[in-house]
Formats: structure tokens, C-alpha cells, sequence
């Protein structure tokens, strides 16, 4: 096994991730680190420029509230989101970002970013809080103003290419992070003031629906492995909402996504019989009240929609993208050039949507002959990912901004730092972050700032270099390339290196994993549907498998990071278990059904289902929060968005 050499790094602010919302926290942490004399030091697994979700770019910003032309209130946005997560969320971490989000915006197109304008000027909406964009170069633009705000700046340094494994602590205070990195024999140690957690969500949690040769390929980015839920939680980090999974639908096979055919073409769904759920299954909603009222519809409601149709035997369900584009050129019949040239544009935007964001999309399309004009394409829902900055909603449980308290949230919602976790020093944002769903990329690049701004404070008045115990770091090391060296002892133990009675290969391990979750859990297989002793049977299972995380075997470095990547992995997945056990209801019934408990019970569970692992007695503690408003709540129909 080769030798690792120690790298000792010290800062005053650590960002870790790359993504948008450790972008935004370094191009504004940057600004405070000049006037203050302070440093910071960002680390991403992967390259700033491609890292993250947006690696292959967005056809659309999902979030620009639009309150330079009033055009929406803050308490708008906060209505939408609470509604969506049928009553489940933050007011004040929502409105905090959605009073800062345009900024964020506006700063992107500043920064070279193409926002669709019509003919005013104006930008072009998708919907009523989304925006287009020809986003294929989105991350890198993003990256470049981090890049420049941090080197150019000479207050800070990027690492790339090292993946962070854990928390490093001083007592209750986090004191930084360690990881290794991937392509040299280094081992990093970085010993912080403030740490920042912006590693992403979760993918490959449960088995996908790409098996075989499509296998790697889901909508969520397979480099983001649960690494801010480990973080966090090895850290001693409350958590929230960590059973709110988000459940995509997406184009099937390659999982484009459908938010610009729903809403810019205006497209429908048809199943087997040429019906449409959306209309077909209306009723249904009524067993949601007061959130199947909701307009839009929440996003779990319309998927369960759509998955009844799929469990009476109704599948495949098309969407009919061929019909929404001959309805927008039909306006322009009367007039042969421009009805051609319209069909064009459309033509065109269709496979901009899919080549600036979901590429395999298009070239699934391209070598299933599909012209999206021509002929609809199926689409169903994907397997259950954890990414608390789109419809789901997982993530560490943070403080507020006091000014955005009322005497009755304070107490709950407010420690002194924005974005700081229950663990001293240590921030979160972006998806790391939870009940504040429904921020994506220009939200979480804005929390990023918010978080980074917040940490900032917190270094000026917490301004020591915490102690870290040189015999922690040894025994983190050590058990950090155990793998490497289990491999090397054991390889010739077996002809074939991937099968061997003295350690278990990551991938192995991920398949079990995937199994677990697939079958217990409500996965895929098992119709997203689940009870209390599925739930406790993954428990008992998961708890075998911790067993045998202590047997990864690791033949090379990258090997090394998949083994750790699966650990991370493995961490979510017994928060999710936990959490779906604790709550016992069914509330979000399309993105996973309680068969035990089938109905929603406000009186008992509209409250935010908790969790915390201490790391000292290595027990979980399940904990109940309630839910409060900020802004004065009206009648039904006010609450609901009209
Ligand atoms: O249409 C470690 N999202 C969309 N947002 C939009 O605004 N518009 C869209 O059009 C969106 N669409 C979309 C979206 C996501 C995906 C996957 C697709 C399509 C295919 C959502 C946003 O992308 C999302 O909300 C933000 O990116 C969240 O930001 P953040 O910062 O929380 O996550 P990140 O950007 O993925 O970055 C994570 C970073 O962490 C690094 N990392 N670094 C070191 N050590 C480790 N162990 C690490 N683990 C991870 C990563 O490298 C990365 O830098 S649509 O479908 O809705
Ligand atoms: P998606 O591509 O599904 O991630 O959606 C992009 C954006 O459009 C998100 O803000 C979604 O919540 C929203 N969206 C997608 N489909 C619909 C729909 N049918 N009705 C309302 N909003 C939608």
C-alpha cells in the first residue's frame, strides 16, 4: 500500500463542495474575507467548472421571484412552497432566500449568463417562478466569478479533486474536515474556524431504474453520494425532514426532465386508454385536503396521480409533446412560412431544453428516431433521491435570520447564526440544508451567500483556531484507507479480485444497499409503498450492513472513494428509515405510501419529523418540531395561493 502524506491546511472559512451553493458562499465570503483580513478555502471531490448537479447545465432557473416589478411577493413563493410540501416547511428559510434570490439572478446574467428575453426585454418565463436560460456553460459561469472571487482576490484557495470523508471536532464545535485525494497519496486535514456544508444530496440511495448497461445513468448526479447528510450527522447535526425524498417524474429511460413541457409547451398526459390522470383523477385530491386543493397541484399529488394510473394497469403513460407543439404552431396556420418557421423554433427549444441539461435525453431520442413534433415519449417516475433544494426537502436542521422571527418562532427557529446547524461552527446550504425546499440553483447559490455571510460573523466573534487532537486525525486516517489496505492484504486470496471471503467490494456493497431500500423501503420495485415492519426489517438489515462497511476492500484510490462514497450513502439511507418510521402517517403519498397509515393525520404530524445521531453513545434520538407561521395565515383559499 502506498505511503499518504499528512497535508495540514488552516483557514478561517472551509467551504466544502464546489456546487452552487458553495459558490455563492465563496464569491460572498470572498467580499467579507477582503474587509476583514480573513481566508478562505473551498474543496470540491470533483472540478469546480463541472462539478455538482449543474455539471451539464440547466435549461431553466427555477427560482426568480421577480420583485422589482411586483410581479410576486415573498409571501407568494413561501405560500407555493408550503403548499407543495403539503404543509411542511420553514416560512423564514424560505422567505430569507426568496428576498435575495433575484440578486442572485441578476448577478448571473451580469456574469455572461443568456436569460431568454421577449421582445420588451423582459425575461422569458417557464412558469410563474421559473426563467429560461441557454445554460449549457451555467456551472462554468458560475465557477469562473467563484474562481475570480476567491484567486483574484488573493483571500482564498480552491482544492479540487479531494473528497471529504468526515467532520473533524473540537468538543461541540466543529473544527473542520478531512479527506484524501483522488488522483495523488495525500491525506487532508483542514482545520477551520467555520466550516460550510454544501456537498449535495443524494443518488444511487435505492436501486435505479437503469439496470445493466443504462446503470450509473439517473436524473440525480451520480458524484453526489450523501456526503453533506454524513457530514452533518457524524458531526452531532439535528436533522429534518430527512423522509422527505423527492420523487422525480422524467422522461423514461433517460430521465429528462418535464418542468419546460409542462409548462412552457403546455403539454399533456395520456396513458393506455389515451386518458388524462391530471383530469381523470381530480377526486382523488380530496383525500389530500386541505393541500390537494392547492394550485399547482403539489408535486407528489400529481405523481401519485399518475402512479394509480400505472398500479390499475393503465401504463405507459406518454407525454404527448407531439400535441403541445402542433397546438403552439396551429396559431400560425393561416401564414405557411411563419407556421414553418414556428415549427422550427419549437423544434429547436425542445432539443435545447434536453442538450443543455439531460444529454443522454437527446441522444436517447436521436437513436429512438423520436421527433418529439412527430410522436409523444413515455415518461414515468424515478427512483427516490434525497435533494432538499428541489421538491423534496432532507437536510440539516438550521437557524434562522432573526429579523425575520415573530416572538413565536424565535425560540424555535433562531440560535444566532443564519444557515448555522445545532452544531456550533458549522453552516449549511443548498441541499445540505433541510425544510427549505424549492430553491434549486438560484437559491441555493443565494443561501450559499446567506450561509457564508452568517459564517463570517460567526469567525469575527468566535476568532480561534479550534483544537484538534493530533490522535483523532491518526485513527481517522487509519480507518479512512483501511480499504487500500484490507485489498492488499488480501487479494491473492481469490482468483478474481472481486470476490473474496475478507473484504466486500463497494459495489457489491452498494447493490445491497440498493436492495434494501428497493424492497423495505418503498422503492421503484416495491411501488414506493412501505409499513412499519418493512421499515423496521430494513433497520435490522442496514445494521448488517454497518457491520460489514468495516470490510470495504479497495484495489485503488477511486475505489477508495466509492467505498466511502457507499459509507455516506448508507448513513442516509438509516436517516430516511428512521424518519419514515417515526412518522406515522402518510403525507406525501407520491413520493412514498405508508400502507399501515394510508391517511394524512394533521392533529398528530403536521409538526417536522427530526432526527440526531450522537456520536458520543452512538444512539439516535427521534425529535418532533413544530410549525409555525411568520407570515399572518388568512382562510383556506388565501392560504392556497387562490
Ligand atoms: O429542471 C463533494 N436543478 C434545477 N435547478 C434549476 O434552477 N433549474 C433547473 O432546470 C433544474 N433542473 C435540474 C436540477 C438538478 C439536476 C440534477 C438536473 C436538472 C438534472 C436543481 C439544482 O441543480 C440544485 O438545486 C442545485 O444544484 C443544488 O446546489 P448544491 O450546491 O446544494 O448542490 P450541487 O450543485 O450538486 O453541488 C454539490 C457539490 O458538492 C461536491 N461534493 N465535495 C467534496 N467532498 C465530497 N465528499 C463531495 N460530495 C459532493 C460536488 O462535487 C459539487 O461540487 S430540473 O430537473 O428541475
Ligand atoms: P422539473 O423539470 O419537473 O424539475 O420542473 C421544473 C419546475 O417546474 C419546478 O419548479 C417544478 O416544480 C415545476 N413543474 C414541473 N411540472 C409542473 C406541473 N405540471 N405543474 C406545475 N409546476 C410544475
Amino acid at each position: 500500500m502506498p505511503t499518504f502524506d499528512n497535508v495540514v491546511v488552516e483557514t478561517d472559512l472551509l467551504i466544502l463542495g464546489g456546487g452552487m451553493a458553495a459558490c455563492g458562499a465563496a464569491v460572498e465570503a470572498a467580499y467579507w474575507a477582503r474587509q476583514n483580513g480573513l481566508k478562505v478555502t473551498m474543496v470540491d471531490r470533483a472540478a469546480v467548472d463541472r462539478s455538482g448537479a449543474v455539471a451539464m447545465g440547466l435549461s431553466a432557473i427555477n427560482l426568480y421571484v421577480g420583485l422589482k416589478d411586483a410581479a410576486n411577493s415573498v409571501q407568494d413563493y413561501v405560500d407555493y412552497v408550503r403548499n407543495d410540501l403539503m404543509g411542511v416547511t420553514r416560512e423564514d428559510l424560505v422567505a430569507n432566500i426568496a428576498r435575495h434570490v433575484d440578486s442572485t439572478v441578476h448577478l448571473f446574467e451580469k456574469w455572461g449568463l443568456p436569460i431568454w428575453k421577449d421582445e420588451n426585454g423582459r425575461y422569458v418565463h417557464e412558469g410563474r417562478w421559473q426563467v429560461m436560460i441557454h445554460g449549457e456553460s451555467y456551472k462554468v459561469i458560475v465557477a469562473e466569478a467563484a474562481r475570480n472571487a476567491l484567486l483574484a482576490n488573493g483571500v482564498g484557495e480552491i482544492f479540487e479533486r479531494i473528497f471529504i470523508v468526515g467532520p473533524l471536532m473540537d468538543g461541540d464545535r466543529c473544527a473542520g474536515a478531512v479527506g484524501f485525494s483522488v488522483r495523488d497519496n495525500k491525506f487532508y486535514v483542514f482545520k477551520a474556524k467555520a466550516t460550510l456544508v454544501a456537498m449535495g444530496g443524494a443518488v444511487h440511495v435505492f436501486k435505479p431504474r437503469s439496470s445493466g448497461e443504462g446503470m450509473g445513468r439517473a436524473w440525480y448526479p451520480p458524484w453526489n453520494a450523501g456526503s453533506s447528510a454524513y457530514f452533518t450527522l457524524r458531526a452531532g447535526a439535528e436533522m429534518t425532514c430527512q423522509e422527505v425524498r423527492f420523487i422525480p417524474v422524467r422522461f423514461k429511460d433517460a430521465y429528462g426532465p418535464v418542468g419546460a413541457w409542462f409548462l412552457l409547451f403546455k403539454s399533456r398526459v395520456a396513458n393506455a386508454t389515451g386518458g388524462n390522470y391530471m383530469a381523470e383523477r381530480k377526486a382523488e385530491l380530496e383525500k389530500w385536503a386541505p393541500y390537494g386543493h392547492a394550485k399547482p397541484i403539489p408535486a407528489n399529488l400529481r405523481n401519485y396521480l399518475g402512479m394509480l394510473d400505472v398500479m390499475d394497469g393503465k401504463g405507459p403513460i406518454f407525454l404527448r409533446t407531439d400535441k403541445a407543439i402542433q397546438k403552439i404552431a396551429a396559431q400560425y396556420k393561416d401564414d405557411e412560412k411563419a407556421h414553418e418557421n414556428k415549427m422550427r423554433e419549437l423544434e429547436s427549444e425542445a432539443w435545447e431544453d434536453f442538450l443543455d441539461m439531460t444529454i443522454s435525453q437527446a441522444m436517447l431520442w436521436a437513436s429512438t428516431n423520436v421527433q418529439p413534433e412527430e410522436k409523444g415519449s413515455e415518461i414515468a417516475p424515478a427512483e427516490p433521491y434525497f435533494i432538499g433544494s428541489h421538491s423534496g426537502a432532507s437536510g440539516a436542521w438550521v437557524s434562522g435570520e432573526e429579523d425575520l422571527q415573530t416572538d413565536e418562532t424565535r425560540p424555535e427557529y433562531f440560535w444566532g447564526y443564519a444557515n448555522m446547524s445545532t452544531v456550533k461552527g458549522l453552516f449549511c446550504a443548498g441541499d445540505a440544508s433541510g425544510a427549505s425546499s424549492h430553491k434549486f440553483s438560484s437559491g441555493s447559490h443565494v443561501e450559499g451567500r446567506i450561509a457564508a455571510k452568517s459564517a463570517m460573523r460567526f469567525i469575527l466573534e468566535h476568532n480561534s483556531l479550534p483544537q484538534v487532537d493530533a490522535a483523532v486525525v491518526d485513527t481517522l486516517k487509519t480507518e479512512i484507507f483501511k480499504p487500500l489496505e484490507l485489498f492488499e492484504e488480501h487479494k491473492n486470496a481469490s482468483t478474481d479480485p472481486d470476490v473474496n471471503p475478507n473484504y466486500l467490494k463497494p459495489r457489491m456493497f452498494m447493490f445491497r444497499l440498493q436492495k434494501i431500500m428497493d424492497e423495505y423501503a418503498g422503492g421503484v420495485s416495491s411501488q414506493f409503498t412501505t409499513n412499519e415492519m418493512q421499515l423496521k426489517r430494513a433497520l435490522e438489515l442496514l445494521d448488517f450492513l454497518r457491520e460489514d462497511s468495516t470490510k470495504l476492500g479497495a484495489a485503488s484510490q477511486h475505489e477508495l472513494m466509492r467505498c466511502w462514497e457507499n459509507v455516506h450513502r448508507l448513513w442516509q439511507a438509516e436517516a430516511h428509515v428512521r424518519t419514515m418510521l417515526f412518522r406515522e402517517e402518510t403525507r406525501w403519498p407520491g413520493y412514498y405510501f405508508r400502507a399501515d397509515r394510508p391517511a394524512m393525520d394533521e392533529e398528530k404530524w403536521h409538526v417536522f419529523a427530526n432526527c440526531k445521531y450522537d456520536p458520543k453513545t452512538a444512539e439516535w434520538q427521534m425529535i418532533k418540531r413544530p410549525i409555525l407561521h411568520i407570515f399572518p395565515q388568512g382562510e383556506e383559499e388565501e392560504l392556497l395561493g387562490g
